[in-house]
């Protein structure tokens, strides 16, 4: 489209948002300013660089073998930085410990990881201008048996009790050289396929690791703590230990960020209607922001009512200080850098139609009783003209539109991706 169709058709389409009492630039000044953190692990199918032949394990699993997937952290950093060319705003990205960096011959395990072994990551991230997010990896390791945090093994359990204090540690230096506080999410797969004879046991180990790890103190200039609960995981179907009770009560008692990822409820159950409520108790929340689809929870995120649903409560609770956006998925079955712009534009397009409701007149009616009216107007907004505003976000954000960016998706397949 010419840029003269473009401009065009975001003047009309700007003078209809005002009869409705939307002001569309304040809207697009507003998305600009909402990082997303984009999942280091959707480029390579969550295998990290220590071990990347290895089997992933802790009930996630990538499926799809479609070819490009990044080998190592020079491919996967390029990858990112492709992926940032295409999407608008300024981001954040999100690392797992397994995509550690070590010299040449030197083998460290998890538990003694230190922040020098992120050292690559952090400048390049200072180099882009990106704020940084981090993770325990609690599975994918000899270690890992089926239990991690909640082991009854006192050796299991140490290990990872070492390894989640050494990553706190990281997260802090992380968030200190890039001058914005890093969140570090711990989410354990411990889960029993089969119903379990005492469900109480491997909990109280974990509110007791829980505490272990998060004994020492940090500035929250420079690390968050989160925590992340499950329904359930392949081959973990009956129980897990870190449930939504579980995180829920220990992130309100311990004031820890709560982490609510989307595909982590029940198939029916959605994250949106619960923001209201944990920000009343909780001082912050990271939302993994993912697709469940059946007993998959991490399919590429599209805008759909969930999505559209979350973005709502957002805007409406206007809490973005307290509300960290993340992406958490991986499909290995399409090209993985389209899997990303994907989640990104969703997530964004998905905001910027909250922001560009005509809530005023959706609020009002409902305050003065006229749910009528409140009902009308949510429909009005589903057929307003959407897509010229995000058109002119994308045009004034310098990258593609969205008949456009594929085909540099494509290039970069042919010209990078398929030589791999
Ligand atoms: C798994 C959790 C977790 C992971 C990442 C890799 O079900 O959602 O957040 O996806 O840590
Ligand atoms: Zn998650």
């Amino acid at each position: 489209m010419s840029k003269k169709n473009i401009e065009a058709a975001y003047k009309l389409a700007c003078e209809r948002y005002a009869e409705l009492g939307v002001d569309v630039d304040a809207a697009l000044k507003k998305l600009l300013k909402i990082p997303v953190s984009l999942h280091c692990w959707q480029g390579d199918d969550v295998r990290g660089f220590e071990n990347p032949e290895g089997d992933l394990t802790g009930g996630i699993q990538a499926t799809g073998n479609y070819p490009g997937r990044a080998r190592n952290p020079q491919e996967l950093r390029g990858d990112i930085e492709f992926v940032l060319s295409l999407v608008g705003g300024t981001h954040r990205v999100n690392v797992h410990a397994c995509y550690a960096e070590f010299a040449k011959g030197e083998k460290v395990d998890r538990d003694q990881l230190q922040p020098e072994h992120m050292q690559n990551w952090i400048a390049w991230a200072k180099k882009n201008r990106l704020g940084m997010d981090f993770n325990p990896t609690l599975f994918s390791h000899p270690m890992f048996n089926g239990f991690s945090l909640s082991s009854r093994d006192k050796k299991t359990r140490n290990f990872w009790i070492k390894h989640t204090i050494a990553t706190r540690r990281i997260a802090a230096a992380i968030g200190k050289a890039l001058g914005s506080p890093c969140v570090n999410n711990v989410w354990i797969p411990d889960s029993y396929k089969d119903i379990p004879a005492d469900r109480a046991t491997p909990r109280k180990i974990l509110n007791d690791s829980l505490d272990a790890c998060f004994a020492e103190k940090f500035d929250p200039k420079h690390m968050l703590d989160a925590v992340e609960s499950k329904l359930f995981g392949i081959g973990g179907e009956s129980y897990t230990v870190g449930s939504h009770e579980f995180y829920m009560g220990y992130a309100v008692k311990n004031q820890k960020v709560l982490t609510l990822d989307a595909g982590h409820f029940h198939p029916t159950e959605t994250i949106s209607d619960k923001l209201s409520s944990c920000l009343l108790f909780v001082p912050e929340i990271l939302l993994h922001v993912s697709r469940g689809v059946r007993w998959d929870s991490d399919h590429v995120v599209i805008v759909n009512d969930d999505l559209i649903a979350i973005a709502q409560e957002l805007v409406r609770l206007d809490q973005f200080k307290r509300v960290h956006i993340g992406l958490d998925y991986f499909d290995a079955s399409i090209n993985r850098i389209a899997a990303w712009v994907i989640g990104v534009r969703a997530m964004q397009k998905a905001l910027l139609y909250a922001l560009l409701e005509p809530l005023k007149l959706m609020q009002g009616a409902e305050v003065s009783g006229d749910l009528t009216s409140r009902l009308a107007w949510t429909e009005t907004a589903k057929t307003m003209p959407f897509g010229a505003i995000w058109d002119v976000f994308c045009a004034s954000e310098d990258v593609p539109l969205d008949t456009e960016w594929l085909k540099e998706v494509k290039a970069y397949e042919a010209n990078v991706l398929a030589k791999r």
